[in-house]
């Protein structure tokens, strides 16, 4: 039996030396110390003995377990240890290595030059609404005196969604949405910028989806003077003072009178050129005093309440500050165009 106990000793041993994983080292405790192991049959069969043979196998029989314990338990420290360093090795950063480049966004130009008119409105105590871009008919052309079957339809090519929805192509619904949400009751001095969209076929000048922002104010003494002031101030403050402006008598269905407006041009300063196409004056938005049909459609009696409108294009507004001079550019999303205006208002470059 002593031989036994040193054999398993020395072939356990050479075992956990060979072994390479915490996996190997386990399986060999439990063949050689556990319930069923080696080592654990051999003490099974001590009752055998002699009386006098016990105590000195017994003792044998310790000292073996004690020795692989203590081997095991060493050799596990070492696998461990390796495990770790192992996964340090795999995990190891470098960190002197250069960091990877972060690309700054910024706002779109469409956006900042969006928001600068909306400060420049703020700042003269407008403030903002908004209006769905899935509308009604109703609101975007009956509400507006542009009944069905109406000929001035025809001036804004429109994408129908059913006989009753369409695609604003204006965002001078949000006039009729937001004086009906009053009802006669109070003033309304607000802007509203958006999305709109028409079947216009792409140009240089014209896109099926572009922007647009509504201008209203209605209250009970405003006149065609204060549009003009306001307007005045607008283009000074966004194009510089030496801009001048001038209103040309037009056709609006929801403005009697209406007016558009011209800016006068930037690049030859009035003397005609390729830009203006030699008139020396462009233009940048439709305007006129509110249609007393449209004021009584929303709940305001024309006799107290009068009111003026505007609606401008902050696209083409953008193309004439910064000398663009095709629509297109802001809608393909070409990052080497879009970057070069990204400090238009405050922006990252
Ligand atoms: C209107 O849309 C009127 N609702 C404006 C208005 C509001 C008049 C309130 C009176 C009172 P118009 O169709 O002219 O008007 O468009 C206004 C501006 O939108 C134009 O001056 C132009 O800057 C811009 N615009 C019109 N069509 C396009 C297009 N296809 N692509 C880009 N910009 C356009």
């Amino acid at each position: 039996m002593k031989d036994e106990l040193n054999s398993i000793q020395v072939e356990t041993l050479e075992k956990i030396q060979n072994a390479y994983t915490s996996k190997e080292l386990q399986d060999i405790k439990v063949a050689v110390l556990g319930k069923k192991g080696s080592l654990t049959s051999v003490l099974r069969g001590m009752g055998k003995l002699s009386k006098e043979e016990r105590p000195v196998v017994g003792e044998l029989a310790n000292k073996v377990r004690e020795t692989i314990s203590a081997e095991i338990d060493q050799k596990s420290n070492v696998l461990e240890e390796q495990a770790m360093e192992e996964q340090l090795k795999k995990e190891a950063i470098d960190v002197t290595l250069p960091g990877r480049p972060v690309q700054f966004g910024g706002p779109h130009l469409l956006t900042s030059i969006i928001e600068e008119i909306e400060d420049l409105f703020i700042g003269m105590g407008f403030e903002i609404k908004e209006g769905p871009e899935v509308e009604t008919d109703y609101y975007n052309f009956e509400a507006l005196n542009l009944p069905k079957n109406h000929p001035a339809r025809d001036m804004q090519d429109t994408f129908y969604i059913t006989n009753e929805l369409l695609l604003r192509t204006h965002t001078s619904p949000v006039q009729a949405r937001t004086m009906n949400q009053y009802k006669g009751t109070q003033a309304v001095k607000m802007i509203c910028p958006g999305k709109v969209y028409r079947r216009d076929t792409d140009d240089a000048t014209h896109s099926h989806q572009f922007t647009q922002i509504e201008g209203l104010y209605v209250d009970k003494d405003v006149r065609m003077s204060d549009l003009k002031g306001i307007l005045d101030k607008f283009a000074k403050k966004m194009f510089g003072q030496d801009r001048k402006i001038r209103l040309r008598p037009s056709f609006f269905p929801f403005t009697e009178p209406s007016v558009e407006m011209d800016i006068s041009c930037k690049v030859c300063n009035g003397a005609g050129c390729s830009v203006c196409k030699k008139t020396g004056w462009i233009e940048i938005l439709g305007a006129g005093m509110v249609h007393p049909r449209v004021l009584k459609m929303a709940g305001y009696d024309p006799e107290v309440y009068t009111g003026f409108a505007f609606g401008m294009g902050p696209d083409r507004i953008a193309m004439l500050k910064y000398g663009i001079d095709d629509i297109r550019q802001f809608y393909t999303n070409d990052k080497r165009f879009l970057r070069q205006y990204h400090h238009a208002k405050g922006g990252i470059l």
